[in-house]
């Protein structure tokens, strides 16, 4: 797929582009399989929240191996629909993966993700260059009421804000200060809710400021979220370095797929037929 040079003026406007039906529901019935086979697994990073004990974020879905890997996964994070789109947003064809993850908001007791930028944190992993984008998509309809993502059109255009560590929820992340949200706010655009049925994609760019609320509706949210960096943009060697699973050594550049690899993901996954 190739963005119009419409969306691709609005990618570099606004700092997101909303890219509906991306994927099929054949296609989204085959990862909601896979993400219920992965939500008991306790992988390196899964931090789970709520009564269920369901995962707010699990990780390393993109990967060959691990106890988390999965094929279909790994296909869409490769299909052209998405990596030849995240390579036409940051205009480079050697790309890898930072992390990706699956992001369960589960039910009535999903909680909030504050306002932040990704780059916010990725700094920190050593990435030197703003040149990072994500693709996330919806396995589930996102609405206002079940906790849908909030983007703030242009906030890229500020460069990185100085975040502080926030650990008032069960994933601890680099945030943007209150005060600092309030001014900003103040002067911008009114964020944009990023609404849709399952199967709808959204690319943002790593300092698009964005934020989603608790989840109060009866039913989970899943989405999925591919974080894409420039080979070049590799991270340099930081004290202390974050694990793989959100900090990926693997950077060599990611071949792209055929289309409808997630579907012959899935056929491999059918049991076979007697
Ligand atoms: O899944 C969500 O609601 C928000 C996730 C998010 O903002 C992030 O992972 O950076």
């Amino acid at each position: 797929m190739m963005l119009t040079p419409e969306q691709t003026a609005a990618y570099a406007e606004d700092g997101f582009l909303v890219l509906p039906n991306l994927v099929t529901p054949a296609e989204v019935a085959i990862l909601r399989c896979e993400v219920t086979r992965l939500i008991p697994i306790d992988a390196p990073g899964t931090v789970r929240e709520g009564s269920a004990g369901m995962p707010k974020s699990m990780f390393r879905m993109h990967a060959s191996d691990g106890a988390t890997a999965s094929g279909p996964f790994q296909a869409l994070s490769r299909t052209p629909r998405i990596l030849a789109t995240a390579m036409q947003c940051l205009g480079d064809r050697e790309l890898y993966i930072h992390h990706t993850k699956v992001n369960v908001k589960a039910a009535i007791e999903g909680s909030v993700w504050p306002w932040h930028q990704d780059y916010g944190s990725w700094k920190l992993d050593g990435i030197q260059q703003p040149d990072m984008t994500t693709v996330m998509v919806m396995l589930d309809d996102a609405s206002e009421l079940n906790g849908c993502l909030y983007m703030l059109p242009g906030s890229h255009n500020w460069g990185r804000v100085e975040a502080v560590f926030d650990s008032s929820t069960a994933y601890r992340l680099w945030a943007l200060p209150p005060e600092e949200m309030r001014r900003r706010m103040r002067q911008s655009p009114a964020p944009v809710a990023v609404l849709g049925r399952a199967g709808t994609a959204v690319i943002f760019h790593c300092n698009t400021m964005h934020a989603s609320s608790h989840n109060l509706s009866p039913e989970d949210r899943w989405q999925a979220y591919f974080c894409y960096n420039t080979c070049v943009n590799r991270p340099v060697d930081v004290e202390n370095p974050r694990p793989d699973y959100v900090r990926s050594r693997n950077w060599a550049p990611m071949t792209l797929v055929a289309d409808d690899a997630v579907l012959q993901a899935g056929e491999t996954l059918r049991p076979a037929a007697e």
